[in-house]
């Protein structure tokens, strides 16, 4: 920071304790990571104040010459990336992305069949606190109780029964890969649209290291800042035949302005994205999850499905007579940053929870490998199950203080 430390102290201060914070603990939240530096430069850079509503060559303000060399930049990266036919990078968030996609090619009162939030969902697939369920009429399809997995006979019956006019696979807290073959033969058999959020995964989707939704799907959205690495922002893929729709319902139907700032950012990831390097990252995210998931087991916790194929892991906390809200807060005390967590058919209130998600993202790009996620398996369960125990709680955040000089976020 060269002028904010004069201009604003008390902001900057705020920054620099934030910047502290990221460098002294362990990021295990899903639904994070850390992005280079490159990207922080790209969001802030003079595109910040630009206004420029509408599209590359068809835009409501004069001066978006390099505001549309950096828009067709972004979708083109974007195509390439995904092999998707269009992509509208205009969306500010996940949210915004599903909330267009929704509006675009449905009207107000039409059938949705999506996964329920309590079982994995997104708040933004019908939850009834948000405000899609205010639009559209949503019924939720949840996991086998059993295996814990998405029940691909009862989505079928229920689609059956619904008959959807959209029907949305993906999640936020769903460790296992989805079918998307099959959800795309669901929709079809009803004549229904197909939409898959892949925000978490999108960074594995990427690097080829799990199956794509593009080619399944009617719409695909994502986010660019969990897996992807890259800075805040929404994506929308989809079929040429959708794209007018799409591009019409994010300007000027849900939004104004694109934040060009934003958009340059998510260039760069998309760059990064195609590069051995990233590759190499999501490949180690996964082998990291795997270890974190075998660990906990071996500690004598429940891992929700039995493990993971993917970024997440759901821990299941009542062997130890423990709670999400109370493991959570044990384990930033100690400098282990994660959220509680609600499991499938969960007893405890959404705020209480049984459960803790844990991600891998945050830990891999630092730098951290498999010898050290073991580590850190052990460090979480010392801190939770002596919780009371103020000694070994700060032996416990000593360990992590030291992982985390060894593998520092930023370089110096
Ligand atoms: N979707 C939220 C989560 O998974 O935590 C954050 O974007």
């Amino acid at each position: 920071m060269q002028h904010l430390p004069d201009r604003d102290p008390e902001v900057a201060e705020i920054i620099r304790h934030e910047e502290a914070r990221i460098e002294d603990t362990l990021d295990l939240i899903a639904a994070e990571n850390h992005a280079p530096r490159s990207i922080f430069e790209a969001q802030g850079s003079v595109f910040s104040t630009k206004a420029a509503e509408g599209y590359p060559g068809n835009r409501f303000h004069a001066g978006c010459r390099h505001a549309d060399e950096l828009e067709n930049l972004a979708i083109s990266r974007a195509k390439l990336l995904f092999g998707a036919d269009h992509a509208n990078v205009q969306p500010h968030s996940g949210v915004s992305a599903n909330l267009a996609v929704y509006f675009a090619v449905l009207d107000v009162g039409d059938r949705i069949l999506s996964m329920k939030l309590s079982h994995g969902g997104h708040l933004s697939h019908g939850d009834p606190s948000s405000i899609t369920s205010k639009c559209f009429n949503f019924r939720h399809y949840g996991l086998n109780l059993k295996s814990e997995r998405i029940d691909y006979d009862e989505v079928k019956d229920l689609a059956r029964e619904f008959r959807p006019h959209m029907i949305v696979a993906g999640a936020s807290s769903y460790p296992r890969l989805i079918d998307y073959e099959k959800m795309a033969q669901i929709a079809s058999g009803v004549s229904a649209y197909l939409l898959v959020d892949m925000a978490h995964i999108a960074g594995l989707v990427a690097a080829g290291m799990i199956p794509s939704p593009v080619p399944f799907a009617d719409f695909v959205t994502l986010t660019t800042y969990k897996t992807l690495q890259g800075g805040r922002g929404g994506v929308i893929l989809c079929r040429q035949d959708h794209a007018k729709k799409i591009s019409r319902t994010i300007f000027p139907g849900v939004q104004g302005t694109p934040s060009l700032n934003l958009l340059v950012a998510k260039a760069v990831c998309f760059k990064l994205a195609m590069e051995p390097d990233f590759k190499n990252l999501q490949k180690k995210t996964l082998e990291n999850a795997l270890v974190l998931a075998a660990g906990f087991e071996r500690k004598g916790y429940r891992i929700v499905t039995g493990g993971t194929d993917n970024h997440l892991i759901l821990v299941d906390l009542r062997s130890k007579d423990l709670t999400g809200d109370i493991a959570e807060k044990t384990l930033e005390s100690v400098g282990i940053v994660v959220n509680r967590n609600v499991i499938p058919g969960d007893p405890q209130r959404p705020d209480v929870t049984s459960g803790i998600r844990i991600g891998s993202p945050g830990i891999t790009s630092r730098g951290i490998g498999e010898a050290e996620a073991s580590q850190i398996v052990d460090l979480a369960d010392t801190a939770m199950i002596n919780r009371e125990n103020d000694g070994v709680l700060e032996q416990v955040s000593l360990e992590v203080a030291e992982l985390c000089r060894r593998f520092p976020v930023y370089k110096p």
